[in-house]
């Protein structure tokens, strides 16, 4: 009887134990945005879930910091994307359920660019083709 309630206590030290190490992990905290830096979903359902245009504003002469964010965790299957934009030449590497955040950085030039996904197979291509970042020259 009493090896029963010292093993009922050693176990009862360890749950305590595992519970209050989960608690004190301090939550995610995601940095604050600056001027000229987003985040963007990323999902089948569209840039922040927009399917049709979504647009971005930034200024000329700009550093533009555009992080992805991978949005299909919901879906039952991984769902990669690459998003490119091809008046600058650039895009991301994959961005999946193994990479769930990439980012592209250039230097605003004024005008109008687009952003698209590039990965023609991806479930929801044809909501991640309008993208758009108006650029605003500065007087
Ligand atoms: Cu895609």
């Amino acid at each position: 009887m009493k090896k029963v309630s010292i093993l009922f206590l050693v176990l009862l030290g360890i749950l305590v134990a595992t519970v209050s190490c989960a608690q004190s992990q301090s939550p995610e905290v995601s940095p604050p945005q600056e001027k000229g830096s987003f985040r963007v979903e990323v999902s089948r359902r569209g840039f922040n879930k927009t399917p049709g245009g979504f647009r971005l504003e930034v200024e000329e002469g700009q550093e533009v910091e555009i992080t992805f964010v991978y949005g299909d965790n919901d879906f039952s299957q991984n769902n990669p994307h690459i998003i490119a934009i091809s008046e600058y030449g650039i895009e991301t590497d994959v961005v999946d359920e193994n990479t769930p955040e990439v980012t592209l950085r250039f230097t605003a030039e004024a005008g109008e660019v687009t952003f698209v996904c590039i990965k023609v197979d991806c479930v929801g291509h044809t909501n991640l083709l309008g993208g758009i970042i108006v650029i605003q020259s500065g007087g």
